[in-house]
């Protein structure tokens, strides 16, 4: 049986991760998607009452009046939800990345289940979080994804928020409108670095950095898994 310090991320991907707040783990959760999907599918399809982001949200956005009012289902506290999800909590793949990150004694936070319909424009994730410490979000796709079908963009580095990047590209992209105009180009064409990814890999990114998606298509799955830094 293999324990977390198995899984340990190598010095490499450990660098890559603080130089650019972003990681891609290939394939990690290969072996396990059919019945995290399964599990997936199950606890939307059991949801009585589904939430919907208010669709005002101007974070999200669809141009097709079909899904204007359910741009994004969120399932909080998903991995809970289900006894087929809540084993990944513990599990020595995801343990052994987080600890590689954040060190020991990080806590978990929260998980959360989504369906899009729609982009979304960028963003951190630090609105609610305990900025004084390290965040990670790890993200689950349930489809293959690439830039013109819903993958992740990231703005890389701009988690590094004591230099003049970062902070400058939160500023300017915090009111999406605004920011087509200071530049005078498309929000998604902003320079970017997009993780395409096919069902099994696992990505991990700093609450800090800035990200948005474009071009899923309606029904796009993602699962997110957070951790914090002791402290
Ligand atoms: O559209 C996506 O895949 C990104 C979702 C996201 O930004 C988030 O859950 O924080």
């Amino acid at each position: 049986m293999n324990s977390a310090a198995d899984f340990a991320l190598t010095e490499q991907q450990v660098r890559f991760f603080e130089s650019f707040g972003f990681l891609k783990v290939p394939g990690l959760f290969r072996a396990d998607v059919a019945r995290i999907e399964r599990a997936f599918d199950a606890v939307f399809a059991a949801e009585e009452t589904p939430f919907y982001l208010p669709p005002d949200n101007e974070f999200h956005h669809t141009d097709d009046p079909r899904y204007a009012e359910q741009l994004r289902q969120i399932v909080p506290g998903f991995l809970d939800k289900s006894p087929e999800l809540s084993w990944l909590k513990d599990d020595p793949r995801l343990l052994g990345a987080v600890r590689s990150l954040l060190g020991e004694g990080f806590t978990y936070s929260e998980s959360d289940g989504n369906l899009f319909n729609c982009d979304v424009y960028w963003h951190t994730d630090l609105y609610g979080a305990d900025a004084s410490k390290e965040n990670v979000k790890l993200f689950f796709y349930l489809d293959p994804l690439g830039a013109d079908s819903g993958a992740l963009r990231v703005l890389p580095g701009t988690h590094h928020h004591k230099g003049s990047y970062g902070p400058r590209m939160r500023s300017d992209l915090y009111t999406p409108g605004k920011a087509t105009d200071l530049y005078d180009i498309a929000l998604e064409d902003f320079p970017s670095y997009t993780i395409d990814v096919i069902p099994g890999d696992l990505v991990i990114m700093n609450f800090r950095v800035i990200h948005g998606s474009w071009h899923g298509a309606p029904g796009r799955k993602l699962f997110t898994v957070n951790y914090t830094q002791a402290g």
